[in-house]
């Protein structure tokens, strides 16, 4: 497999434009359009221009929405909001459709038939509160409070489900992140004791494994990776399709799927063999160099070109390149290599390499991430004697985080009733049944259930398969509580959001529906507060904040970005970053990342990767009709080579299984993949009727994908999954 930069030029310089046009619909705001005064414009005089926060993905870009009569026209970028530097990307300005979309749900509906049927009863709000209520109290009763599982996906209100859950009593509370990234917060906060932020904007050097920031945005990162990169940044990307993010950088190595760690401990075997690690640095505030000597010895660059595929002079030079641009250098954090039976470790091999380049506080490196809090109101919650003494999943993975627990766990747990039932489920904007690999566990976890809620704005597959199915409003008709939003070199800042327009049809916020519930539970005391006052109590610590949020719906909080951690201690075991990791050992975890070669690609088969493009929010925006005039269905990725063997051509239609399940979709052929390796894009092949654009599109890649899971974390372990090819006549 050759590298792209040994390419032709003029195929390169056509990705690299085609990559372009695609960054241009996030790196070329409509700054003068947004800046155009709320009246007398071309919209006429009765358009408003009201602020709010975009939230067709975890990003939450500012945004400012045209209003005509009550009907939102246009979503803009908000030119002062410098997280996304004035960015509103393609799917934050189809927010539009999310809003006026005819499949929204309307009011609650209670399921009739068999699930997944598709039949549903309208329901009053009080009745279907009451059910609700009812359903949960007796579930409580019968298997204790912790026979309820309670997920709520990203989002600024889902505080509010898990405090409801809370009170209560069920600890059972999975997030989205166990089928996120949390195998690489567990590795970069168990190597530097805290997840740091890239300080991409400044860097002048930055390997790029496992993330693709041109597709998957995260901002202000995708931005300022441009920006950098116009001010001569060196990008490097390793990643086995060629991405967007491929395009556009100056190397791409189509690595061997699962070996990034090997190409990592041989970049750190050169950075010590060859004494280029910053070597105050390293003997002042870290743990374990001896010991990482003797590790990395073995691990030369030409035992890694036999597992990763890339040639060993190429690994010495970028190491070299590396060290000669560090401390402006960084191996990218990224979010998800989260995909690998290996993945903390994998990502604790990059962590080690940033930490020998002594990146660390300074610009162009990994700085410290920013302290910005916002209170929620305290609570106390009752204690429950009855409940059991643990999280359902827990002790199936030696160190999940317990404030996110693991879908994967939790559901095995489900389905064996081990150690104890759970019975309920509260979904609110997570959509596991398109976003949890393995789709028919899912389905299998749902059957077991006595009764399941949904809210959701769309009937979901995850709606399709609930009971009760509640209609919630829009990010553009929410009145949101105060967030502060971390994580971002643009310093931090706190964001909110006032309706710009009224909540369509019977939609109800699920802050409302928690109080409602909390109410009919006898437990109306925890919720006795309006949104407003929840806010008035969070801006007591925030009064320099008041004015612009009203204006603006957000307020930056303009702090020190390098040196903070001068004269502080890191929040590890050894209060230095530990190259070498004590605690791993207590936990029969290798100390430090020992390589493993993944499991070979079974003749015939290939690996199946997930992956992104910059249309699609993972697996749920599909159904949007700006959206989906983009990418109207999936296709499989397949290399020309096995393409051939197959006789297959671009547009016939193959099918794709594994051992868990299949689906039938078109092929692209492309040598922007390696031939042992298949793509297809999420959220499509849904089973929800309710989704009516995307009905009947392309195959869904969860029904094929396996579940394994990160050993260390919990986290889904996505790209563990071999799969056969066969083409459809
Ligand atoms: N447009 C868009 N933007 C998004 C999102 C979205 O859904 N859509 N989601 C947001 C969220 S929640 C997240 S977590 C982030 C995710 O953002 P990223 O972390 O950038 O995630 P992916 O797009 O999944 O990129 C992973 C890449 O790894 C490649 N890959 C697969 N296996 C290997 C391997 O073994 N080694 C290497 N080096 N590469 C491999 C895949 O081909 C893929 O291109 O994006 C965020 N931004
Ligand atoms: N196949 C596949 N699986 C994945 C990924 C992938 O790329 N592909 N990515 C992984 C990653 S990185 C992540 S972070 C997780 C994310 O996993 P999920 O959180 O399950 O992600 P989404 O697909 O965004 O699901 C969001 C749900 O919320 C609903 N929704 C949107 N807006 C609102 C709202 O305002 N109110 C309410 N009540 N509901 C709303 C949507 O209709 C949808 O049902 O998925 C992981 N799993
Ligand atoms: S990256 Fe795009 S979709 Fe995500 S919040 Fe920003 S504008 Fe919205
Ligand atoms: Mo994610």
């Amino acid at each position: 497999m050759s590298s792209a930069n040994e390419k032709g030029l003029t195929r390169r310089q056509f990705l690299q434009f085609s990559g372009m046009a695609a960054a241009a619909t996030l790196g070329a705001p409509r700054i003068l359009h947004a800046l155009i005064p709320s009246t007398g414009n071309q919209f006429g005089s009765d358009v408003r221009s009201l602020p709010s926060i975009c939230d067709m993905c975890l990003n939450k870009c500012g945004l400012i929405a045209r209003v005509e009569k009550g009907v939102v026209r246009k979503l803009d970028p908000h030119p002062q909001f410098l997280k996304s530097r004035g960015m509103l990307c393609a799917k934050g300005n189809a927010g539009i459709k999310q809003l006026y979309d005819p499949d929204r749900l309307k009011y609650p509906l209670l399921r009739k038939g068999a699930r997944g049927e598709g039949r549903w009863q309208r329901l009053s709000w009080p009745q279907a509160l009451d059910l609700a209520a009812e359903k949960f109290q007796v579930i409580g009763e019968k298997y204790t409070r912790c026979g309820v599982l309670f997920m709520a996906g990203s989002d600024v209100q889902s505080s509010f489900v898990n405090r409801f859950a809370s009170v209560f009593g069920s600890y059972n509370v999975v997030s989205h992140e166990s089928n996120c990234l949390v195998s690489r917060n567990r590795a970069y906060l168990d190597t530097f004791g805290e997840m740091p932020i890239p300080d991409t904007l400044n860097s002048k050097y930055i390997i790029m494994a496992g993330a693709n920031v041109f597709e998957a945005l995260i901002t202000p990162d995708s931005i300022d990776m441009m920006t950098a990169k116009q001010k001569g940044c060196k990008l490097v990307v390793l990643d086995p399709r060629f991405t967007k993010t491929a395009a556009m950088a100056h190397e791409w190595h189509a690595i061997k799927p699962g070996t990034d760690m090997a190409f990592f401990l041989a970049v750190a075997n050169v950075l010590i063999e060859e004494k280029r690690y910053d070597e105050k640095f390293v003997n002042e505030k870290t743990y374990g160099l001896e010991q990482l000597k003797d590790h990395a010895r073995k691990y030369t660059p030409e035992w890694a070109e036999k597992e990763c595929e890339i040639p060993a002079k190429d690994i010495r030079r970028i190491a070299r390149e590396l060290a000669a641009a560090a401390p402006a250098a960084m191996i990218y954090p990224g979010r998800r290599t989260s995909d690998y039976e290996n993945s903390t470790q994998i990502r604790r091999s990059m962590a080690i390499v940033n930490a020998l380049l002594g990146n660390w506080d300074r610009p162009g490196g990994l700085t410290a991430a920013r302290e910005i809090k916002v209170k929620a109101k305290p609570f106390d919650p009752p204690f429950y004697e009855e409940n059991p003494e643990e999280r359902i999943e827990s002790g199936r993975s030696p160190m999940m985080f317990e404030e996110e627990g693991s879908f994967k766990h939790a559901r095995d747990a489900i389905i064996e009733g081990k150690p104890y039932p759970i019975k309920g489920l509260f979904t609110y904007k997570i959509n596991p049944m398109a976003t949890g690999a393995n789709r028919r566990k899912t389905i299998e976890m749902i059957n077991k259930l006595d009764f399941m809620v949904t809210v959701d704005i769309a009937m979901s597959d995850t709606a399709w398969m609930a009971d009760l199915v509640l209609p919630a409003p829009s990010y553009l008709e929410r009145m949101d509580p105060i967030t502060a939003l971390q994580g971002s070199s643009a310093c931090g800042c706190i964001v909110t959001r006032d309706p710009v327009v009224p909540a369509l049809f019977e939609s109800k916020p699920v802050f409302w529906i928690v109080s409602e519930l909390a109410k009919r539970l006898g437990l109306g005391k925890y919720f006795d507060f309006t949104m407003e006052e929840y806010r008035q109590e969070q801006l007591q610590d925030w009064p320099e904040a008041k004015k612009d949020l009203k204006k603006d719906g957000f307020h930056f909080k303009h702090s020190k970005i390098y040196g903070v951690y001068e004269g502080k201690i890191y929040k590890t075991l050894s209060k230095k970053i530990e190259l070498y990791n004590q605690r791993y050992t207590e936990k029969k975890a290798d100390p430090m990342p020992v390589y493993k070669p993944p499991q070979a690609v079974p003749e015939g088969k290939f690996r199946l990767v997930v992956g992104r493009n910059a249309y699609i929010t993972q697996g749920s925006s599909t159904n949007n009709a700006l959206l989906a005039e983009l990418v109207p269905e999936n296709e499989l990725w397949l290399h020309p080579k096995p393409a051939r063997n197959l006789a297959v051509a671009s547009g016939e239609v193959v099918e794709v299984a594994s051992p868990v399940g299949k689906g039938i979709l078109k092929v692209r052929v492309t040598d922007e993949i390696r031939p042992d390796t298949v793509y297809m894009d999420s959220g499509f092949g849904v089973l929800s009727k309710g989704l009516s654009n995307v009905y009947g599109k392309g195959a869904s890649i969860v029904e094929i994908l396996e579940d394994h899971n990160d050993t260390i974390s919990g986290n889904m372990a996505m790209h563990e999954t071999f799969v056969t090819v066969r083409k459809i006549t």
